[in-house]
């Protein structure tokens, strides 16, 4: 039976991971996948995170299940980070899930148990895994253009006209900060405009939240989700820990699901379990588990936000020195967060690699994906391969 199988193919972000892998050069430069890196070129374990796992090591008596909902103190920690004034609200229900991944195939798949009939409008370019998720709910993809690459600014009229061409039901993708692949991120007007048209039309908005803290701060971050989460009465949101506590391969985030009222948030939690269920059963518990030991404790909790303000600071820093090299690069100093998109054709993109530069086909960047030592050079090259 399996014989009968087309090749289908791999997750072009990931096969950036397999060209690097390949490449001899001690100095080849991945600005590929989307991990942060500090001026040495590593990606560390917070010092924070480290010193929690220490402690789950020495204390953690028990890796029998936790059941469904994971590790429930571990939602309860990471909610009032997440959201801010919203993380009272009753209405609100949460789960732990594997990666914000996880939290996205349970929204969309929620969502399609209660209205299968939905469309998904969203706004493109997005993350490539935006699509097969929300595909594999089986709900319909509207797609609108979100970003002008010539211009380097968001189309936002068009976002404005897709949202408004929504019917009652209809589903909202929303970046709730640096935006993947384009870094560019609404404005406070901006949110406050989608905030209202996403109500006014009863679309469902769904926001995924995968680098909070890593733009311009925590609170400002989530400025637009809790704008979202003021004015309507349902909204979902796909929260990642994987980035802001560096702890990407043990798939930390979770899923919080509002509706009007306190019972059917509950009732739409069954469901939420019954499909993770049908997934995982359980989230993985270590990851977050130390993630839940850093915000649980004050000093630990106060040395990680300082850690995610370094890597917040780096990503800025780099962003500056791109910009200050060439005013056709001056916009990546307006965006947020790890990635922008160069203005470099696909081939200019792959003859890129023959000096051992990897970037994504689109011209996508991994600000940080470069050591110190290495932005010089990356600089010319981008420069060098524009002028080609
Ligand atoms: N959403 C966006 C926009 C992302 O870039 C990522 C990146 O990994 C995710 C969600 C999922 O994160 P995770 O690795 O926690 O599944
Ligand atoms: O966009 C990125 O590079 C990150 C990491 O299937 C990522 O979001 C890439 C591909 C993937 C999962 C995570």
């Amino acid at each position: 039976i399996l014989d009968t199988l087309p090749p289908l193919v791999s997750d072009s972000l990931l096969a950036i991971i397999a060209l690097v892998n390949a490449d001899p050069n001690p100095d080849k430069i991945d600005v590929g996948v989307g991990v942060y890196r500090d001026g040495q070129g590593r990606t560390p374990i917070p010092a924070s995170l480290k010193k929690a796992e220490k402690r789950l090591w020495e204390e953690q008596q028990t890796k029998a299940y936790l059941g469904g909902y994971g590790d429930v103190r571990f939602t309860a920690a990471i909610r009032p980070v997440a959201l801010g004034r919203h993380a009272d609200d009753a209405r609100i229900g949460g789960v732990q899930t594997p990666g914000g991944c996880g939290a996205l195939a349970l929204a969309f798949k929620l969502i399609a148990a209660a209205r299968p009939e939905a469309r998904v409008l969203i706004g493109t370019p997005t993350w490539p895994n935006h699509q097969p998720i929300v595909a594999g709910s089986g709900l319909r993809i509207v797609e609108y253009p979100f970003y002008d690459r010539d211009g380097t600014r968001i189309r936002f009229e068009e976002m404005v006209a897709a949202l408004k061409s929504g019917e009652r039901g209809d589903v909202a993708l929303l970046h709730g900060c640096c935006h993947n692949p384009t870094g560019a991120d609404l404005d406070d007007e901006q949110w406050s405009e989608v905030a209202q048209i996403v109500a006014e039309r009863g679309l469902l908005p769904v926001v995924d939240l995968a680098y909070q803290g890593l733009g311009r701060g925590f609170e400002e971050d989530a400025a637009g989700l809790h704008k979202v989460l003021d004015s309507s009465e349902e909204a979902i949101v796909a929260y990642s820990c994987d980035k802001n506590f560096g702890v990407y391969r043990d798939r930390v985030g979770a899923l919080f699901v509002k509706t009007g009222v306190e019972a059917a948030t509950k009732h739409a939690m069954t469901h939420v379990l019954q499909i993770a269920r049908e997934q995982w059963s359980m989230p993985p518990d270590h990851g977050a588990a130390a993630a839940r030991i850093v915000l649980e404790d004050p000093l630990l909790k106060a040395e990680w936000l300082e850690e995610v303000a370094a890597m917040r600071d780096r990503i800025n820093s780099i962003r500056a020195r791109i910009a200050a090299a060439d005013p056709r690069l001056a916009f990546v100093a307006e965006q947020y967060g790890m990635f922008s998109m160069l203005p470099l054709s696909k081939d200019q993109v792959v003859r890129l690699r023959d000096k051992s530069i990897y970037m994504a086909d689109s011209g996508r960047f991994n600000v940080v994906g470069m050591s110190n030592g290495q932005v010089d050079r990356f600089i010319a090259a981008v420069i060098e391969a524009m002028d080609g």
